[in-house]
This record gives C-alpha cells, structure tokens and sequence, in this order.
C-alpha cells in the first residue's frame, strides 16, 4: 500500500487512540474541494444541511474523497484489509458562531460492534487553535465507556448534546490542530470534543468513519460502502458510487441511508 501508515504511527495510535497531524490533500486539491462543498450549500440553501450527511452517495466528488487512497491505505493500516465506510458527517463551525463538541465517546450511540471503528476528520479550512479544533484524552480508548447525558445544549454540535460523565480537566487533553488538507485519525472509543471557533474563518471538518467488514450494526438495518477488500460478512447494504451528481436515483438512495442512519443513532 503506497500510503500505509508506518509501524511506529500504528503504535502511536493503538497508544494513544488517534494520529495527528496526516497530510493528505494540497493546498489546491482541498481549495477545490472547498469550493466543490460550499457550492453544493449555496445550491441547496437551508437544506444543505441536512443533506451534506453521507454526502458521497449524492455527490461523486464527495465519493472520490472517502475512496481516495491517502485515506484509505491509512485506515486499513489501522483496521486491516477488509474495510467498510460507513458513514460522513459534517463539523462545520462559523466564525465566531458560539458552536462547541461536548467531551464524548462515538462507540456509545453507533451500535456499531465490536469497536473495530475509526474516524478521519479531514479539515477543509484551517483548524486552527482559535477555531476549536478537537481535543482527545489519550489512551482513553483503553479504558471504560462511560455513560453519557443528553443535554440537548442549543450551542452544542452533538445530535442530543451528549456529554460523557467523565471527569476530565482542560489540562489532561490535547489539541489536534490541522492545517487545511491534513487530517486526524481517532478511535471510536476515545473520549474527545471541541471548543468554540474565535477565528475570522469557518472551520470544516469532513468527517469519515471506517470500520472492518466483520463490525455489525446491532441497531437496525444500515448501509455502508466498501473501500477495500471484500466484504464475506453482509452485514450492510452496499452502496454503489453515484452515476450523476444529484440525480433521481441518486436522492432516493441517500435519503433512505440517512434515514435509517438517523433511527439507529437517535435510538436508545
Ligand atoms: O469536529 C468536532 O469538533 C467533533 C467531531 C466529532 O465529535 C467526531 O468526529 O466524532
């Protein structure tokens, strides 16, 4: 694999729970994705959002980027050869916008076991420290899930404003600023959040989870796209990539993935 992640970056990772900073697009590869992102939101207004979830199954420019090898050779490195996405998400925080990450564990509210998961935060925009970058408490994918409480914060990015009942203080986690293009890889069971963007800038955070072929999803039934190797399990649907961007059969397969998406996450 031309991209694979080196022997001591895996032991950093199974270490600590996440890797960052990994560079991954040039200054003009992500310029133009930026651009290709921020036109899909003009085009769709207010609905952008809740659309731009699993984005790939709609936009072909999206499915080139969770396929890329930049990206997959490292989570496979991670995972192993037999690699699903599952999932895109947005982090989006606008200047100034008061939007924060409460302090969570994702492996909680996925139903997705075991807890062979990773998540690749790309940036589109520079995060920066003043625009909130995420924070991880190290190694914490080692140790306990903790229960978490839904707050329901107005501020708080999280779909039911959930905050783990660990106590951790400011001074035990560390930041994980990255410069546009590069990204950060983390562990589903890692206890990680955000603070407020205070920059001039938005900070986008393109954010993929991968997991291994042989993960289940013990919610309900889910769909996901394979990225390497195959996949003898089933338990997923497979996606295919878009044959035009945003088309008929395009929005019928991206509404019904993000539906069923959003049942398993919002169910207790
Ligand atoms: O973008 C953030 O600040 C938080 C992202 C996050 O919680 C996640 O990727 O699981």
């Amino acid at each position: 694999m031309k991209h694979a992640l080196s022997i001591n970056q895996v032991a950093r990772y199974e270490d600590l729970g996440y890797l960052s900073p990994l560079p991954v697009f040039s200054a003009r590869e992500v310029q133009s994705l930026r651009d290709q992102f921020e036109r899909f939101e003009r085009h769709h207004g207010a609905s952008s959002a809740g659309l731009r979830t699993d984005l790939h199954l709609l936009e072909r420019w999206a499915w080139d980027v969770v396929t890329d090898r930049r990206v997959v050779d490292r989570v496979v490195s991670l995972l192993g050869e037999n690699v699903l996405l599952w999932s895109m998400n947005w982090f989006i925080k606008d200047a100034g916008d008061g939007k924060f990450v409460s302090l969570h564990q994702d492996a909680n509210y996925w139903g997705l076991e075991p807890h062979d998961v990773v998540t690749a935060w790309i940036a589109l925009s520079d995060a920066s420290p003043d625009t909130g970058p995420m924070a991880f408490l190290p190694g914490s994918h080692r140790g306990a899930l903790y229960d978490h409480e839904n707050t329901y914060a107005e501020n708080n990015l999280l779909s039911r404003g959930q905050v783990s009942v660990a106590q951790v203080s400011n001074e035990e986690t560390s930041l994980a600023p990255l410069a546009a293009g590069e990204m950060s890889l983390h562990h589903v069971r890692l206890l990680h959040g955000s603070g407020p963007n205070v920059s001039q800038d938005r900070r986008i955070g393109m954010v993929l989870r991968y997991c291994g072929t042989q993960v289940r999803q013990t919610k309900g039934s889910d769909t996901a796209v394979l990225v390497n190797g195959v996949d003898s399990y089933g338990h997923f649907e497979l996606l295919a990539k878009p044959k035009v961007d945003n088309g008929a059969r395009e929005r019928k397969v991206h509404l019904d993935a993000v539906e069923r998406m959003g049942k398993i996450i919002m169910a207790d």
